[in-house]
C-alpha cells in the first residue's frame, strides 16, 4: 500500500475531541480519535491481529478493542484510548496499519476518518421561506431547468427506493408523508430513530450547535421533487452537526444494500480516500445500485471522496444560468452537474433558489453540492423505474448503474461554453431529465415486471422467480423482500 498521509494528520487527532470536522475550507478531514478500521487478510484471525498490534505498540496498554464489524466483509472497527500515545507513536501506528501488517494480518487498514455534509464544513446555512413554501417548492427554478413536467409524463420513480444517508429525515413533513419507509436505521446513536434532530451539543467545536439539522430532510425532499413516487429509506450516518466517519457511512451503505434499494444518495464527502467506502460502493454497483455523491463545496479541484470514485456519480453544482457555483468543487472525475446554487446567496430570492423541506413542516432556501446530488439521485430513480425488466439479456445486474450513468451523461446539456475554465471538470454536462427519460420507455404500472403494457401471468411468474429475494424489481412495496404484499399489489393492478 502506498503511504498517502502527511504526518500532520496525526496532529489533528489531538486538536479535536469526539467527532471532529476539518479546521476550515481546504483543510484535510481529520482522523477520528481512537478508531481503527481494518479488513482482515483471508487467513488471519482478529484476535491474533489485536494481540500482535498491542505487542508492537505497548503504549496501547492492552486497550485495543473490537467494537463493531461488518461480518460478511471481515471488516472491523476497533477502538483505543489515544490519550496515552505521543504524536510519533500515533504516526507509527497508522503507518503499521497501512503497511506493516499487510499480507500476514490485513488486506488493508488505517484510522477511521471524518466524512461530513459539505455545507457544514463551509458554514453554509439555510434561510427560511417565509410564506407559500408548499407552492414555491414544486415551482422552483430547478424543476423547469431539469424538465420535470415532461419527465413525469413518462416516469415518476414508481417502485424505486432511494436511501438517503444523512442527518436523518423528518418523515412527518407534508412533502415527505407517505414517502419515507419505516425500517431505517441510525448509525450515529445505534438505534432505529431516524428523526432529523440535534443533541444540543456543538459536536464539531465550530461554534455552531447542531448546524446541519434539517440537511437530511432538505435532501430527501429534493429527491421526491424529482421522483415523487419513489420511496425514501432514511439512514442516519451524520450527527446534527453534519459529521460522521467513513465507518458510519460504510455501515449505512451496507444497510441500504441489504434493504434492496435502487439508489444511494450520499450528500457528504471527505478528503480521505477510504478503502471501506470504496469497497462498499463497488458492492452496491455490482448489485445494480446507483450511488450518487457530492463534489464538495470547497471551490477547488481537490478530489472529494467518494464523488470521484468510478462507481459513483459525482455531482457538481450550477446556478439557474448553468454557471458553476463559486463554491462547487470541480474535478475531471465528476459525472454530471445539476442545479444547486442560489442567486444572491446572502439574501436569496425564492424564485431563483433551491427550496427544500425543513423539519417541523417548514421550507427553506439552501445551496450546495449536497442538493445538486439529491436532484441527480431523483433522476436515477426516474430512469430505474422505466426498466423493471432489468437485469435481463440486454443489461446485466452489474451494468445497471453504468447504464443509468451513461443515459444521464449522454442526454445532459453541454455547459462548457458557459464555464470555459472548468471545461470537462463539471461532469459531462448539466442533467436534463426531459431528455434522459425520453430516451427510454414509459415506466409501467407497478407489477408489469416485463414492461409489456399489461399485468398478467408472465409478470406473476417473474415475481415467483424472485420470491424472497432482496434485489428485485418485484419488491413493489420497497420493504426489501419479494413477498405476499408485493403479490397483492400485482393482483390489484391485474389487467388481463
Ligand atoms: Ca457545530
Ligand atoms: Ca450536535
Ligand atoms: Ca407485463
Ligand atoms: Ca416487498
Amino acid at each position: 500500500m502506498k503511504p498517502r498521509y502527511a504526518p500532520c494528520r496525526a496532529i489533528a487527532l489531538f486538536a479535536c475531541a469526539g467527532l471532529a470536522s476539518a479546521d476550515g475550507p481546504g483543510e484535510p478531514d481529520p482522523a477520528v480519535p481512537g478508531q481503527i478500521i481494518v479488513r482482515l487478510a483471508a487467513t488471519a484471525d482478529i484476535d491474533a491481529f489485536v494481540a500482535q498490534c498491542q505487542a508492537d505498540h505497548p503504549a496501547l496498554n492492552l486497550g485495543l478493542t473490537v467494537v463493531n464489524a461488518i461480518g460478511s466483509e471481515s471488516t472491523y472497527l476497533l477502538e483505543f484510548d489515544p490519550s496515552g500515545l505521543s504524536e510519533a507513536q500515533l504516526t507509527q501506528l497508522e503507518y503499521d496499519l497501512q503497511d506493516g501488517y499487510l499480507g500476514t494480518y490485513l488486506t488493508w487498514g488505517g484510522f477511521a476518518y471524518v466524512a461530513q455534509g459539505p455545507e457544514g464544513g463551509t458554514g453554509n446555512i439555510w434561510f427560511f421561506v417565509p410564506t407559500n413554501g408548499p407552492d414555491l417548492f414544486p415551482a422552483q427554478f430547478a424543476a423547469a431547468t431539469l424538465g420535470l413536467n415532461d419527465a413525469h409524463l413518462t416516469s415518476t420513480g414508481q417502485g424505486t427506493v432511494v436511501a438517503v444517508l444523512d442527518t436523518g429525515i423528518d418523515a412527518t413533513h407534508p412533502q415527505l408523508q407517505g414517502r419515507v419507509l419505516a425500517g431505517g436505521y441510525n448509525f450515529i446513536d445505534n438505534n432505529g430513530n431516524t428523526a432529523d434532530v440535534g443533541n444540543g451539543v456543538d459536536d464539531d467545536g465550530d461554534g455552531l450547535v447542531d448546524e446541519l439539522v434539517g440537511h437530511g430532510t432538505f435532501v430527501a425532499s429534493l429527491v421526491t421533487l424529482v421522483a415523487p413516487d419513489a420511496r425514501i429509506l432514511p439512514v442516519r450516518v451524520l450527527n446534527g452537526d453534519g459529521v460522521g466517519s467513513d465507518w458510519s457511512v460504510a455501515l449505512g451503505i451496507q444497510y441500504a444494500i441489504d434493504h434492496g434499494v435502487e439508489v444511494i444518495n450520499l450528500s457528504l464527502s471527505s478528503t480521505h480516500e477510504s478503502e471501506i467506502i470504496e469497497e462498499a460502493v463497488e458492492r452496491a454497483a455490482d448489485l445494480g445500485i446507483v450511488t450518487v455523491s457530492a463534489a464538495g463545496n470547497f471551490g477547488t479541484d481537490t478530489p472529494q471522496f467518494p464523488a470521484v470514485e468510478s462507481p459513483v456519480l459525482g455531482v457538481a453544482a450550477v446556478d439557474e444560468q448553468d454557471v458553476k457555483a463559486s463554491f462547487s468543487s470541480y474535478n475531471e472525475d465528476l459525472t454530471i452537474a445539476a442545479p444547486g446554487a442560489n442567486a444572491n446567496p446572502g439574501q436569496p430570492d425564492p424564485l431563483h433558489s433551491i427550496i427544500g423541506a425543513l423539519p417541523g413542516g417548514m421550507y427553506g432556501m439552501w445551496e450546495g453540492t449536497s442538493f445538486a446530488t439529491a436532484l441527480v439521485s431523483g433522476g436515477a430513480a426516474l430512469l430505474r423505474a422505466q426498466h423493471p425488466e432489468w437485469p435481463n439479456d440486454a443489461v446485466s445486474v452489474s451494468e445497471i448503474a453504468d447504464t443509468i450513468e451513461e443515459i444521464l451523461r449522454e442526454t445532459s446539456v453541454d455547459i462548457d461554453g458557459l464555464n470555459t475554465i472548468f471545461a470537462d471538470q463539471l461532469g459531462e454536462g448539466r442533467m436534463d431529465l426531459a431528455e434522459a427519460v425520453a430516451a427510454g420507455p414509459s415506466a409501467p404500472t407497478p407489477g408489469d415486471l416485463d414492461n409489456d403494457g399489461s399485468i398478467g401471468i408472465l409478470d406473476f411468474l417473474a415475481m415467483l422467480a424472485d420470491w424472497n429475494l432482496t434485489h428485485s424489481s418485484a419488491d413493489l412495496d420497497g420493504d426489501g423482500t419479494v413477498g405476499i404484499l408485493d403479490f397483492l399489489i400485482l393482483l390489484g393492478n391485474w389487467s388481463v
